[in-house]
């Protein structure tokens, strides 16, 4: 699934977009299991104010998804993550987070430049993302953008950054150029996986009815300890060891 030129972008540009191979029926399943829990949570708050069903209808993704969603239990152990694992990790993997990030028409906002690993600091530093287009990931949706080759930039000084109407709060990268900037317009199906090191954002969701649907696996070494505890850190889920899928 993964092709040899495949590989070498990913080491020189720290990038590529693989083809998923997921069956039709499993990303239906994904993307019904992502509106259910965008759902159950509008359901839920609207018994607690007005200013909750705002929160979650601005709420940038719903993380540990795996613990809500059976589905998205077992989609975590699809061929090509485990391959992607295999390929640039080593035969012994763990889920190190993954979030189901539903950005809704109109009110999806832009998320700021970063780097996966400016969030937090680990040890070993490196580990790969799994962008999923769940559904069409688009200009107009809000899809992920990226600058290819910035892995090889090192880790970045990030700041936080306050919550506007334009854009999530988080923490922003600091750096100048962002003249190489690409956008990766993904089909449903597509995975992009990258470097936790390499600069990406997304846009706002400026279409009318388009939900864009992304679902976020990430994937370390076994025993990533998080820098500021000392402590193991993320999901800690095995999906692979000596190379086999681990259930
Ligand atoms: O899905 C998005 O809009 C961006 C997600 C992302 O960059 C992240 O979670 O690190």
């Amino acid at each position: 699934m993964i092709s040899e030129a495949q590989a070498v972008q990913f080491r020189e540009l720290g990038y590529f977009v693989a083809e998923g191979d997921f069956a039709p029926a499993l990303l239906e399943a994904m993307s019904a299991e992502m509106d259910r829990v965008y759902r159950e949570h509008l359901e839920k708050a609207r018994y607690e104010g007005e200013a909750e069903v705002e929160a979650v209808r601005h709420r940038r993704s719903f993380s540990q998804f795996h613990l809500v969603s059976p589905v998205a239990a077992q989609f975590v152990r699809q061929p090509i993550y485990l391959e992607a694992c295999r390929r640039f990790l080593g035969p012994d993997a763990d889920l190190y987070y993954n979030q189901a990030a539903t950005k809704p028409p109109e009110r999806g906002r832009i998320f700021s430049w970063h780097q996966d690993s400016g969030y937090v600091h680990t040890e070993p530093l490196e580990y790969l993302t799994c962008w999923t287009a769940i559904t069409d990931s688009n200009l107009e949706n809000g899809c992920i953008w990226i600058i290819p080759g910035s892995h090889k930039w090192g880790l970045l000084e990030h700041l936080p950054e306050p919550e506007t109407a334009e854009r999530y709060g988080g923490k922003t990268a600091q750096f100048s150029d962002e003249s190489g900037a690409i956008p990766v317009e993904m089909r449903a199906g597509q995975v992009a996986i990258f470097s936790s090191l390499m600069l990406h954002k997304s846009g706002a969701n400026t279409s009318v009815t388009s939900v864009r649907r992304g679902y976020v696996p990430q994937y370390h070494v076994p025993h990533l300890i998080a820098k500021h505890t000392g402590q193991p850190w993320g999901d800690q889920v095995p999906v692979l060891r000596g190379g086999k899928r681990v259930d």
